[in-house]
């Protein structure tokens, strides 16, 4: 059965719902209180669509929470535990946001975008409170905001013929660098990089009727290159093993226990919130981290984190999963304790008590 989703104004739409709506979105999710899409012609079909040709993605419910003001560096440091000293004005980074036990709140991309202003390009939590929160009770000169800005995202190995013939120049854009570039006498910020494994750009649209010129634009130029309106896509997400906060990690893991440590810096001369618990848990070793599964299933939906067992042992939980079609099997991202943690070798677990034979690898995945 197909459930509907109630719209309100709380749920918000974004400027391009419209469009993505007379394209024939199949089905949404929802990610900071804003309509994401989740499918069109069904996970398998986009995938293998995606691979192949380009997308063009609504991702507007990756919000920028802007943070602007003296003590804009000071506060951005003080919440993710990567080392921006050194942040350059043209690149992104991949940062946690961590709290004072060293925990994930949430995974932006972090990008300087002034002299006094930084966009952190978040997940699905509300940073901006989170952020409130630390700058008011240190009394930090701060203005945070939720500027008007949907991203739309052009993915795809045909990424790159579409987006030179829109903007010039953008050839010369590398991986997880940004730029100004212009459409229609308006200046919008692009990035390279995206939420696939396939290659593509990020346009941070801060204009919603040029936006909305600029999805035209590059549907119609892109008709030849079979460009379709998309979206992050869960079987190319998974087998590129690119992680999504508040699926395979949450607000109880460590940036550490997510195999994320080369974002997390021990530098003496940066400081930030949750630091010496990392430090602490770095030196002792962590007792848990994600890992891949591969496990012989030819179908698996997964709607909240399942248990997963040896014999009577519990080893830890599956937390997201697909068939993929590439693969000739079940994927899965799972948290597992590190003492039962035996990689490349077949083995029967209990997921959620059904024997499944599995593999644990690690992550991303290799065929
Ligand atoms: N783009 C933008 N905002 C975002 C996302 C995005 N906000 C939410 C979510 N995605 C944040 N999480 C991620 C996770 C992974 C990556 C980007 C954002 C990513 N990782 C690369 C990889 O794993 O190959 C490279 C990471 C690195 O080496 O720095 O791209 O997608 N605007």
């Amino acid at each position: 059965m197909t459930h509907l989703i109630a719209k309100s104004a709380r749920l918000r739409s974004t400027p391009y719902t419209k469009r993505i709506e007379e394209y024939g979105v199949q089905s949404y999710t929802v990610y900071n209180h804003m309509l994401l899409p989740a499918s069109f012609k069904g996970i398998e079909e986009d995938s293998r669509h995606l691979k192949n040709n380009v997308q063009l993605w609504d991702v507007s419910g990756e919000r920028q929470v802007q943070i602007h003001g003296p003590d804009a560096a000071k506060l951005t440091q003080l919440i993710t535990c990567r080392d921006l000293s050194e942040a350059k004005d043209y690149l992104c980074y991949y940062a946690p946001i961590v709290d004072n036990n060293g925990k994930i709140i949430n995974d932006p991309l972090i990008m300087k975008v002034g002299e006094k202003t930084w966009w952190l390009s978040i997940a699905d939590t509300d940073v901006l409170l989170y952020a409130k929160g630390i700058a008011i009770g240190m009394n930090l000169d701060v203005e945070i905001t939720e500027p008007n800005v949907n991203i739309l995202a052009v993915q795809g190995p045909k990424s790159f013929e579409l987006m030179s013939r829109v903007f010039k120049d953008i050839d010369k854009l590398k991986f997880f660098n940004f730029k100004r570039f212009d459409f229609q006498n308006h200046k919008f910020l692009i990035a390279r990089s995206g939420w696939s494994k396939q290659g593509g750009f990020e346009i941070y649209v801060d204009h919603d009727e040029i936006g909305l010129n600029l999805y035209d634009t590059l549907m119609s130029k892109g008709e030849d290159l079979n460009v379709r309106p998309g979206c992050p896509n869960l079987i190319e997400r998974i087998e590129g093993g690119l992680l999504s906060f508040g699926n395979d990690m949450n607000m109880n893991d460590t940036p550490l226990e997510c195999g994320l440590g080369s974002f997390v810096s021990f530098n003496p001369k940066i400081d930030y919130l949750g630091k010496a618990e990392l430090e602490k848990q770095h030196k002792e070793g962590v007792k848990r981290s994600l890992v891949g599964l591969k496990l012989k299933l030819d179908k698996i939906e997964i709607t909240k984190a399942l248990p997963l067992k040896i014999g009577a042992d519990i080893i830890g939980e599956l937390r997201a999963a697909c068939f993929s079609p590439d693969f000739g099997c079940c994927l899965g991202i799972a948290m597992v304790q590190t003492q039962y943690q035996s990689l490349e070798k077949k083995q029967t677990l209990l997921v959620d008590g059904e024997e499944v034979e599995s593999v644990m690898t690690n992550l991303p995945f290799n065929k």
